[in-house]
């Protein structure tokens, strides 16, 4: 039967998208939209019943009661597929966390060319945490330091990675308990890949334990490393205005975009774009200057540190090149299309890959190393602006959408005390009172098999409107950027009574845009400083919080999802589930499936569960949070309980007659 091709519209819910969709329809142009509706995914592969890890097979199983040529079993087969791409996922955070360590290094030895440490503050604690000697010394012998202990942790073998102690102390019992805690994080992605090699680790149990050691060692390791060095490197995020979508690329000047994860790339970009030199070499071309945007996460670093804005999330990049005016798009690691380079053929747009670890057919690669960082970074602006002539007709869409991202755990505790105070009191109170209903963190991918930015928007929306606070990260965060969700007071119409209280009185958005896709950890730094603060149990699993990962496709995510879980939390995925087993068959019925929710939620206290319906994810964030609430013995939500002081109620008093005001207000008659 032939696949159904979907309208633009059906593809995605981004004006600026749908036009570039049938852009590419004229020009005869596929995209991952259209590449997607012409292929179904396989549906033994997508539900978890195949395995190809030896030459006996692949191995297709099918029929109930089916084993493999070796007598491997479904759960067997699920559980080792499941260990491998959580592996995947932690593997490249990991490896991000290890590149920007061995930066800090070369920048603590005056070896990396334009960078500089820019928060000495958080360098200080951060070093501090692991007993740095920190007093009456330079910046760069403690970065030389924490770098040298950070590098260290990746191939340690035996011990505990030492990111764990910020874990609650509770948490970190639980962990021992199970024997869980990540050793080092090479360690643990060698060891997954051994015990799922042909005849090695058998039970699904024992396998995916397994899982949760090695996405600690990316949650609670790899990726909290990346955040943290980050943050010394180029400063910790606080508010700031961005904007986001299509509609910041420039008719009159040179258009780069920088696509990929590490911002050590993009963030010299940035500060070549900037150079005198630059900008007047690409007024000599007859541009107005360099105008820099960014795709996927890399659009998330430099948005929330810089206020660059960001052309959009996974789903753009090749949009992005269909506008015919992008000059160049410099990619690092992960997450970029190989599509890009026939793309970008029909074009003038040049691919420049820029990582030892990332060369695509027909890119021009130009290697970026930390020693020759700045110079590298404008040879490759210059190689763009050269090719500003080269331009044809052009489709921007004037789709644009303003933002303040920038919401580090560091900011939130200080937004919400000042610097005196800094403090998460007025969170949990909010949380108790039930002024806030709970805390869920939308986060994750696009992926062109659902609808763009729909779930994630639905969803986002649909829980603000039950006081539910959103904390958002990748391309979850972009997509709800789009929509206007994380602006101040504008979003505010559209949420809950309580929720919208608690805004207006701190003066935040009511979504929370946290970073990056290994920003995940300031979620967990943020769920532990919760704990801490008292009121809301002691330990992560007990506070009324829900993940959910809506339009996930990267092993990434389930890396993520897997730490989250183990951490304490009820996270959910939309789509279809890699270890259903059966299409026909109900989302949660294999032994795996079941094993990863009822039996990780008696272990950690989360789990992990893939549901299809979005109404359906909703309905059962709110049922965990009330039941989390109710746990704790904190007031049940009540939906009109608050938002009646403030404007809100002086709204309600202006309809009344001056004396009954005077009398609600004051508790006096008027004369
Ligand atoms: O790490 S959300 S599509 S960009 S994997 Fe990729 Fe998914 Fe986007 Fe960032 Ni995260």
């Amino acid at each position: 039967m032939a696949r159904k091709k979907r309208t633009p519209e059906e593809q995605s819910i981004d004006p600026a998208a749908q036009q570039m969709l049938i852009r590419a329809d004229e020009l005869g142009i596929s995209t991952a939209f259209t590449r997607a509706d012409a292929m179904a995914p396989c549906n033994v592969g997508s539900t978890g019943m195949c395995c190809k890890l030896c030459g006996m097979g692949p191995c297709r199983l099918t029929k109930d009661g089916q084993t493999g040529v070796c007598g491997a079993t479904i759960d067997t087969i699920q559980a080792r597929n499941l260990v491998r791409a959580i592996a995947a996922g932690g593997a490249a955070h990991s490896d991000h966390g290890r590149d920007m360590a061995f930066t800090l290094k070369a920048v603590a030895n005056g070896e990396a060319e334009g960078y500089v440490i820019r928060d000495v503050a958080k360098l200080r604690k951060v070093a501090a945490n692991y007993d740095i000697d920190i007093e009456d010394r330079a910046p760069e012998e403690i970065a030389n330091d924490l770098a040298d202990l950070y590098i260290s942790q990746f191939g340690q073998q035996k011990g505990e990675v030492v990111v764990v102690n910020r874990a609650p102390e509770k948490r970190q019992k639980i962990w021992r308990e199970q024997g869980v805690v990540p050793r080092g994080l090479d360690r643990e992605v060698v060891e997954a890949l051994h015990r799922t090699h042909i005849g090695d680790d058998q039970d699904p149990e024992h396998l995916l334990n397994h899982a949760i050691r090695t996405s600690l060692a990316d949650g609670w390791g790899g990726s909290m490393i990346a955040t943290d060095v980050s943050d010394i490197l180029f400063g910790t995020p606080a508010p700031i205005l961005g904007e986001a979508n299509l509609g910041v690329l420039k008719e009159d000047m040179v258009n780069v975009v920088v696509h990929g994860h590490e911002p050590t790339l993009s963030e010299m970009i940035v500060a070549a774009s900037q150079d005198p030199e630059i900008i007047e070499y690409a007024k000599a071309a007859g541009a107005k200057g360099v105008n820099l945007s960014g795709i996927c996460c890399t659009a998330n670093e430099i948005l929330m540190r810089q206020g660059i804005p960001a052309a959009g999330n996974f789903l753009h990049q090749e949009l992005s090149i269909l506008t015919g005016s992008v000059e160049a798009m410099v990619v690092d690691v992960q997450c970029i299309m190989q599509a890009l380079v026939s793309l970008a053929e029909n074009f003038h747009t040049m691919i420049i890959t820029t990582s030892p670890k990332v060369k695509i057919k027909g890119a021009t690669h130009i290697e970026f190393h930390e020693e020759k960082a700045l110079t590298t970074a404008k040879n490759i602006l210059r190689i763009a602006i050269d090719n500003y002539e080269n331009r044809g007709e052009t489709q921007i869409p004037s789709d644009r959408e303003k933002l303040i991202p920038g919401f580090s755990h560091e900011y939130i505790n200080y937004m919400l005390g000042g610097s005196y105070r800094a403090s998460f009191r007025p969170l949990n109170d909010a949380i108790i009172s039930g002024r806030i209903r709970g805390v869920a963190a939308i986060v994750g991918c696009n992926n062109p098999r659902s609808q763009q930015d729909y779930l994630h928007t639905y969803i986002t929306q649909e829980l603000l409107k039950q006081d539910v606070l959103v904390v958002e990260t990748g391309c979850g965060a972009i997509a709800s950027a789009k929509l206007g969700l994380l602006l101040g007071e504008a979003g505010l119409d559209r949420v809950g009574p309580g929720l919208r209280e608690v805004c207006e009185t701190v003066g935040i958005p009511p979504v929370l845009h946290m970073g990056s896709c290994v920003d995940n950890t300031r979620i967990l730094t943020v769920l532990t400083q919760m704990v801490e603060e008292g009121g809301l149990g002691d330990d992560i699993d007990q506070i009324p919080a829900v993940g959910l990962a809506p339009e996930w496709m990267s092993e990434k995510a389930l890396a993520i999802g897997t730490y989250c879980v183990a951490s304490g939390v009820y996270v959910m995925f939309g789509g279809a589930s890699p270890v259903s087993g059966m299409p026909d068959r109900m989302e949660d019925s294999t032994i795996v499936s079941e094993y990863i929710s009822s039996g990780w939620e008696e272990i950690y206290g989360g789990k992990l569960e893939f549901v299809v319906d979005p109404d359906e994810m909703i309905r059962r964030t709110l049922d965990h949070i009330d039941k989390k609430r109710a746990a704790l013995g904190i007031p049940e939500y009540e939906a009109d309980r608050f938002g009646r002081s403030g404007d809100a109620r002086m709204m309600d008093l202006e309809s009344l007659p001056l004396s009954e005001r005077r009398q609600a207000i004051y508790g006096v008659a008027a004369d």
